[in-house]
């Protein structure tokens, strides 16, 4: 009898047979996957398994997870706690969030570094890349065989969370996924892998992609009033991919906030910093050496500045960065040869 087997047993042990059981999550693919491993390893053990999410899902490819796999989850805004007797959490712990406080667990299996978990069976195992793997083993040492759509699941929720093995992963993921393989249908992982982009992205990119405006390697665009925060981020990622440029910066204005997304090549100064250094005095700004963020309420900007038009605005984030980025270049950027670029070159460049 192995360790995992023995495991396996107590939690088994926290579910009688007439349980109802609300698995939550806030779903990503390894949480969705991890999940619906619960939810077959309780299988014809228990009276009802159900899974919910707090979080809205909006990537494509995430929803095209859930439809191809028959996840089946709701929401949990539309779920009655009541109608449940036995919660459980996979990959997260309860005071990640607070949606899922107050509620008394049966089980927390998860893989992120523990924090203060109280259940009937806990299984945290901070060295694993994903929680996929960690439920990838209890279905080996169960000797149950996945499905094809529960195996692509568990591949996926490996492959998120480890970035493609180049993020965290340990051999224990590594073979986790080497055993998933022999079972999954692998037509359901290509195919979530391409859903990356729907119509209106699309059109969202074509824009984007007409007016962008280059200014001393770095290529910026203001949207005016958007809907979906996420598609700043893809024009900003996409941008990367243009030779010759180090750095990608896209505003747009939704709930009378200017967000300002930043992403560059990391060859150069830190993206967290430019954008403190450039937009702190109007709102929230910060981030990594290679991604950032600001978000500034239109009206401190208004107090800034006087002005709040698009067309200003768009001026407005390219003078900001050009001035950060000046200040740099004479500090510590400039090549033998290069001048630096001079203050207010975003507007001489139109
Ligand atoms: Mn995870």
């Amino acid at each position: 009898m192995n360790s995992t087997r023995e495991k396996i047993k107590q939690f088994f042990k926290q579910f009688q047979s007439s349980a109802k059981v609300l698995v939550i999550i806030n779903a990503d693919p390894d949480a969705i996957a991890s999940a619906m491993a619960v939810k077959r390893l309780l299988w014809r053990r228990v009276s009802e398994v159900s899974i919910a999410h707090f979080n809205r899902i909006s990537r494509p490819d995430n929803l095209t997870l859930i439809q191809l796999t028959d996840a089946g989850l709701t929401p949990l805004a539309d779920v009655d706690k009541a109608l449940f007797d036995h919660f459980v959490i996979v990959d997260s712990q309860p005071e990640h969030n607070e949606a899922f406080e107050g509620i008394p667990y049966a089980a927390i299996i998860d893989h992120h570094p523990l924090t203060n978990v109280k259940a009937g069976y806990t299984d945290i195992r901070p060295g694993y890349g994903t929680c996929s793997t960690i439920l990838t083993e209890y279905l080996k040492s169960w000797k149950i065989r996945p499905s094809a759509k529960l195996a692509a699941a568990l591949m996926m929720g490996i492959k998120t969370d480890t970035a493609d093995f180049t993020r965290q992963a340990t051999l224990k993921d590594i073979r986790a996924f080497q055993y998933l393989y022999k079972f999954a249908d692998n037509n359901i992982v290509t195919k979530v892998e391409r859903a990356i982009l729907t119509d209106e992205d699309l059109s969202f990119i074509g824009n984007a992609i007409k007016k962008r405006q280059k200014v001393n390697n770095r290529v910026f665009y203001h949207a005016g009033k958007i809907s979906k925060p996420d598609e700043l981020v893809m024009v900003a990622d996409f941008f990367l991919s243009i030779v010759g440029v180090n750095w990608s910066i896209i505003s747009g204005v939704m709930d009378q906030k200017l967000i300002v997304i930043l992403r560059n090549d990391g060859l150069r100064k830190g993206a967290g910093n430019t954008a403190k250094e450039a937009f702190s005095k109007c709102g929230s700004a910060g981030g990594h050496k290679t991604m950032a963020r600001a978000e500034m309420p239109l009206h401190q900007i208004k107090k800034e500045t006087g002005r709040t038009g698009q067309k200003f605005l768009a001026e407005w984030v390219m003078t900001q960065i050009e001035k950060t980025r000046a200040k740099k270049s004479n500090k510590t950027d400039t090549l033998p040869g290069q001048s630096p670029a001079p203050v207010g070159s975003a507007v001489l460049a139109r």
